[in-house]
């Protein structure tokens, strides 16, 4: 059994390549919720239909995220009535949400939910949001604080990010079953997501951390910098405003109590030597996912790694 933790496109991007390798029902996903919002009255939940559209092959290839073809007539005459627009809700993709929203009418579970719209999608990984309680980052940047879907997609990242802030109002506890497949797996992998926005969300939730320290099992991660910056995202411009090194390094440093194998871009094998300082072993390969072949080397690689 493998769990992976994971955000969005980077994410799925890589688990695509992985689920062909093993027997799927073997993954268990373990999905940021914090970019979750409300929008016309209906729930939201990015990553998770991030990576279950791209799981079940019917993810826009392009933007990697939206379903591939969709149409925005709803969007357009959401616009005509005045109301937000920013956010690119395609017609195929609103019926996920139209669907989630109903479903929380009926008091089911961000973790049901979940399940259903897996089963319906017909994807086999399991995929588990991870937390059912209210949760929600916010940035806090240079023009006051906003939801980080606000800073991302309607602001476009273009403001100085200050601080990070996990929003829980009532505290938010992981969702049931994701403790259990940290400490029931034979590997962990994190994938290359943000660090601040995606990743570190997960590991906010109590009990996440430790059980990652306390496994036996290899609990490796991918870097989501290359050479000083995000192939995609604002993940390197969020580490730089809150005074962190824009690094590699510096993402083997905010994993490094639980880390035991990180795997590096051939760009950075100079950084090698620090990260393994940290105690951590370092595996340096490409990672650059612009090629289905280099996805799928990138998957081998890390499936050989956990195994050895
Ligand atoms: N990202 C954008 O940059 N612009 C969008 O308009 C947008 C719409 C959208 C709709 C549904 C969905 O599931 C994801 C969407 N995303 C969009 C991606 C998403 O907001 C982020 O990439 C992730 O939340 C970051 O992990």
């Amino acid at each position: 059994m493998i769990a992976a933790l994971a955000g969005g496109v980077g994410a799925a991007k890589f688990l695509e390549c992985l689920v062909p390798l093993i027997e799927p029902g073997d993954l268990t996903i373990v999905c940021n919720t914090g970019d979750d919002m409300t929008l016309w009255g209906l729930y939201l939940s990015p990553d998770v239909d991030i990576i279950l559209y791209t799981l079940a092959g019917i993810v826009d290839p392009v933007k990697g995220w939206g379903v591939r073809g969709d149409t925005f007539n709803t969007l357009a005459m959401m616009r005509q009535y005045g109301l937000p627009d920013w956010f690119n809700l395609g017609d195929r993709d609103l019926a996920t949400h139209i669907y989630r929203t109903a479903l929380r009418h009926t008091g089911k579970t961000p973790s049901e939910i979940t399940e259903t719209l897996r089963r319906g999608l017909g994807v086999i990984a399991r995929v588990l949001p991870m937390t059912d309680d209210p949760f929600e980052t916010h940035v806090l940047t240079d023009s006051g604080r906003m939801h980080f879907q606000e800073y991302l997609v309607q602001r476009r990242a273009l403001d100085t990010v200050q601080e990070v802030i996990y929003h829980t109002p009532l505290g938010a506890r992981p969702a049931p079953g994701v403790l259990e497949a940290i400490a029931q797996a034979d590997g962990v992998i994190l994938c290359p997501s943000n660090p601040l926005a995606s990743i570190g969300p997960i590991l906010s939730l109590a009990g996440v951390r430790d059980h990652l320290c306390a496994t036996p099992a290899p609990v490796l991660a991918i870097s989501p910098i290359v050479g000083g910056k995000t192939l995609k995202g604002p993940a390197d411009r969020m580490m730089a405003g809150i005074g962190l090194e824009t690094s590699a390094r510096q993402v083997a440093f905010l994993y490094q109590d639980f880390l035991d194998i990180f795997v590096l871009d051939q760009t950075d094998a100079d950084l090698q030597g620090d990260i393994e300082a940290l105690g951590v072993s370092v595996l340096v390969t490409d990672t650059i996912m612009n090629t289905p072949e280099k996805k799928t080397d990138l998957a081998k690689v890390v499936l050989r790694a956990l195994n050895d």
